[in-house]
């Protein structure tokens, strides 16, 4: 069904999609508004099939994106996919995680130093947010010993669905307006939404931009794996995987490879999750990228496409 539905959309692009000019100097074929589901089990677990994706790869930017690291000095370490995006000193405006787990919160202006009544210990603080308080990761510049408070979306959302799986407002954004004027490469999968109803925890995933061949098979699979962890996390069943994507395309360098390329698919793999054991998905660094595993992984071969800087 992942082939199928991915083969179906490459197909639907070339046809429907008209050809477009971009930053990049490649041309795109490029289709407005597209959405498509996924189901996501353990035991069939989303992946092309048809061609190899480099899951060792894929699993760490995961990692990367839940250590929420602003920069991918260590990401780099174990897979280049970011290396083109990041300046001199590996740093990354928009880098996903960063948001994800500090967000800065922008109705707090004084800055809270060492010592302050509200200053838990490293890394957590007491903010005022409106009524409620709720605890919040930091930047410390250790410098000057100023913390930056900074709303984490992520565990707030995970907390909140063990107390009201219900809520229809789980809902983690990567965009950071302001970096408008800074970023290299704005999130392109900007938000995501968890929706729990019929008894499964469902995923909607918000994209601005999809280079069809090269990110989106990566995009798919790596929701569907943070679908499976945050399932894990809370005890709850997963549901569907569902993408809607503004400008969806495919770059016109990638078509050729893709008309010799084999459409055959195989049946999909099983994702072993047990060498984690309990450890919660907050404390995977990158020495688990091997505990998650993909059992039969069965796939086509490996094609090499260039990608657009
Ligand atoms: N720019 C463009 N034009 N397209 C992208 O898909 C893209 N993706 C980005 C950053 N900028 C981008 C981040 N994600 C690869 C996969 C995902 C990714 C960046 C790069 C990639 O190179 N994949 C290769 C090889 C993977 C590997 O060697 O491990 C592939 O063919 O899948
Ligand atoms: P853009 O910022 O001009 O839209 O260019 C970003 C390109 O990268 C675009 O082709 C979409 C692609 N992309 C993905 O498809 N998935 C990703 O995860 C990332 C980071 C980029």
């Amino acid at each position: 069904i992942v082939d199928k539905t991915y083969l179906e959309i490459l197909d639907r692009i070339l046809t429907e999609g008209t050809r477009e000019t971009n930053r990049t100097g490649t041309d795109t074929v490029s289709l407005f508004g597209l959405s498509y589901r996924l189901p996501v089990t353990t035991e069939a677990f989303p992946i092309l099939t048809h061609k190899k994706i480099q899951w060792r790869s894929l699993v760490t930017e995961m990692i990367w994106y839940l250590s929420g690291e602003p920069h991918i000095r260590n990401l780099q370490q174990h897979t280049k996919i970011w290396d083109a995006w990041s300046d001199a000193d590996g740093n990354l405006e928009t880098a996903y995680g960063r948001f994800w787990r500090y967000y800065p919160v922008p109705n707090y202006t004084a800055p809270i130093r060492r010592g302050d009544s509200n200053y838990l210990c490293d890394g957590e603080v007491l903010v005022n947010l409106d009524e409620s308080k709720y605890r919040h990761n930091l930047i410390v510049d250790e410098k000057e010993s100023i913390v930056i408070p900074c709303f984490d979306q992520l565990r707030w959302a995970i907390d909140e669905l063990k107390r009201n799986p219900r809520s229809r407002r789980l809902h983690i954004t990567a965009w950071y307006p302001p970096n408008a004027t800074v970023s290299r490469l704005p999130p392109c999968h900007h938000s995501f939404t968890l929706n729990y109803q019929g008894g499964k925890l469902n995923l909607h995933l918000q994209q601005r931009s999809s280079d069809h061949c090269v990110g989106n098979p990566f995009n798919l699979t790596c929701y569907s794996l943070l679908l499976l962890l945050i399932c894990r996390e809370v005890n709850l069943n997963p549901g569907d995987f569902y993408h809607s994507i503004t400008d969806a395309h495919i770059y016109v360098d990638h078509i050729e490879p893709y008309r010799n390329a084999s459409r055959e698919a195989y049946v999909l793999p099983q994702l072993d999750l047990s060498q984690l054991g309990d450890r919660s998905m907050f404390d995977l660094t990158y020495d688990d990228i091997d505990r998650l595993q993909l059992v039969n992984y069965q796939h086509g071969a490996f094609i090499k496409l260039p990608v657009a800087v």
